[in-house]
């Protein structure tokens, strides 16, 4: 933080104190408390990561507004569309608040210079993968939010309060649209297994790698930026879902998975950590694609936000003359 410049060394290590008390009594670090410079740059890392996922997650679903089968479908996924980019602007401001622009962060995302959620560089290739994602896409990501309720960052953690309300909607339509399809004819129940079929291992993925090759975990877990580590989170998930997909009458395409007594918990296959780094190193088969239509959107919003700066400058003119 910028108030920690001109410290002497004791006073740098009495802010430090006050921070690492904070840490241990469970008491949230806001704004204008001081914090570590890694605390600041890792949170911005995070949160930025996040907010970058639901405005580029808006497009896998997004191409299937115009062909959802009925007009309630297609209410209810513009309206989860229009939820994530609201997500978007909760996390860009919670980012804002620890001193990164919005316009720096959208510029790195444009340039590659930061991430994005792996899996949103996966196609949607037919209807059941817009249940797929709600069911399992965002079931995935509410129970990692879940887990950063709890985080240290006051703003962080009360915008993840926010989003996994609204997450949990989102989850619902989703295994709403798995119900029906699998209710539905043989067709539909071979779209719905299909779908399954394709997004089961990259969900699981975006929970990142095992904790022993995970670089972040030791340094954000003892910050509580992390609360639970990334195996226990997928392994909650995995527990969580199965039991879904076995009501859907669905099959999870792992043929190692099965459930352990002893441990309380399903055993799993390998993930395959291959395609999880190429991915994440920008080889997902949709990755071009979809930064081209994050850049082509902002580049045609500039005059949108050229009025809307205008009408906010005019307004607090007429403000200060009134
Ligand atoms: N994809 O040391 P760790 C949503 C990177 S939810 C891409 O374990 P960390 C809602 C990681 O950044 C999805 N990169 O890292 C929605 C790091 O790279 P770096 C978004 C990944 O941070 C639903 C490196 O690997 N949710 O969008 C991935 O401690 C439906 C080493 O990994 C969040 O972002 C990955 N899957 O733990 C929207 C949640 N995994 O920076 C639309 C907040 C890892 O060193 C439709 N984030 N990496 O170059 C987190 O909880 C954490 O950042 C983790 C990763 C758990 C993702």
């Amino acid at each position: 933080m910028g108030n920690s410049k001109n410290m002497t060394d004791s006073g740098s290590d009495r802010f430090e104190q006050g921070f690492w008390d904070k840490i241990r009594e469970e008491t949230r670090i806001e704004p204008k408390d001081w914090m570590p410079e890694g605390y600041r740059k890792t949170l911005i890392r995070q949160i930025a990561q996040h907010a970058h996922s639901e405005i580029v997650g808006m497009q896998p679903e997004g191409n299937w507004i115009t062909r959802a089968p009925t007009l309630e479908r297609k209410i209810g996924l513009l309206a989860k569309v229009q939820d994530e980019c609201g997500h978007g602007l909760y996390l860009y401001s919670a980012a804002e608040t620890l001193g990164a622009s919005r316009e720096e962060l959208l510029a790195a995302l444009h340039e590659g210079r930061m991430k994005y959620s792996s899996i949103f560089n996966y196609p949607t290739l037919s209807w059941a993968d817009i249940g797929a994602i709600g069911w399992l896409v965002d079931g995935a990501a509410i129970v990692n939010q879940i887990s950063l309720c709890r985080n240290s960052y006051g703003p962080y953690a009360r915008a993840m309060v926010r989003i996994c309300k609204e997450e949990s909607f989102h989850q619902r339509q989703g295994y709403g649209i798995m119900l029906t399809l699998t209710q539905g004819t043989d067709d539909q129940q071979a779209m719905a297994q299909d779908a399954l079929n394709r997004w089961w291992w990259p969900t699981l993925m975006m929970f990142g790698p095992h904790d022993s090759e995970s670089s972040h975990s030791e340094q954000s877990t003892a910050w509580k930026i992390k609360r639970q580590s990334n195996d226990e989170l997928r392994q909650r998930f995995i527990d969580i879902t199965v039991p879904q997909a076995d009501h859907l009458g669905l099959a999870i395409p792992d043929s190692d998975l099965k459930w352990n007594e002893a441990e309380g918990h399903y055993e799993s296959g390998e993930i395959d950590w291959d395609e999880f780094w190429a991915v994440v190193k920008g080889g997902g088969p949709c990755r071009r694609q979809r930064i081209k239509t994050r850049v082509d959107a902002h580049e045609k919003g500039q005059w949108v936000r050229e009025a809307a700066t205008a009408y906010a400058h005019k307004r607090a003119s007429r403000q200060e003359a009134a």
